[in-house]
């Protein structure tokens, strides 16, 4: 039984390993974690070989520290949701976008009742793209 608990969002991730050097505590996580995790991490001082300074002083006990996520982030943003309303069509998606990385209007294809309908101007803002629609698509169409 380890004197850690590391858990991610609340749910509880065993520690595989710990090592100590100088005044670095490092664990081990039987999984790796993704960037979009939210850790935190407990420890309990043990009756056996507690963290201790060089003097014999034991580490305090932690509850639910806060840990920063350096993970890279790897994962591809998804899209949740497509709307159009007029002119504008919007696709948002599960995580902020690079606004300042923006493809031309030509590498979408929209198509309205069948028909492809030009796509006139392309705008990045948060986790939305919004796409200008060369003209305005009657309420019903798909
Ligand atoms: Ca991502």
């Amino acid at each position: 039984m380890s004197a850690f608990t590391v858990k991610v969002i609340g749910a509880k991730q065993y520690s595989s390993g710990v090592s100590v050097s100088g005044q670095v505590v490092s664990l081990t996580l039987s999984r790796g974690a993704s960037d979009s995790d939210t850790f935190t991490v407990s420890y309990t001082v043990p009756s056996s070989k507690p963290i201790q300074d060089a003097v014999g002083n034991d580490v305090a006990s932690l509850t639910n520290q806060a840990v920063t996520n350096d993970t890279a982030d790897t994962t591809a943003p998804r899209p949740s949701s497509a709307a159009v309303d007029g002119t504008a069509l919007t696709l948002t998606f599960n995580e902020v976008l690079d606004a300042a990385s923006k493809p031309a209007a030509s590498a979408f294809a929209v198509s309205v009742a069948g028909s492809s309908r030009t796509v006139s101007g392309v705008a990045i803002a948060g986790s939305a793209v919004t796409l200008t629609l060369s003209a305005a698509a009657g309420e019903g169409q798909t």
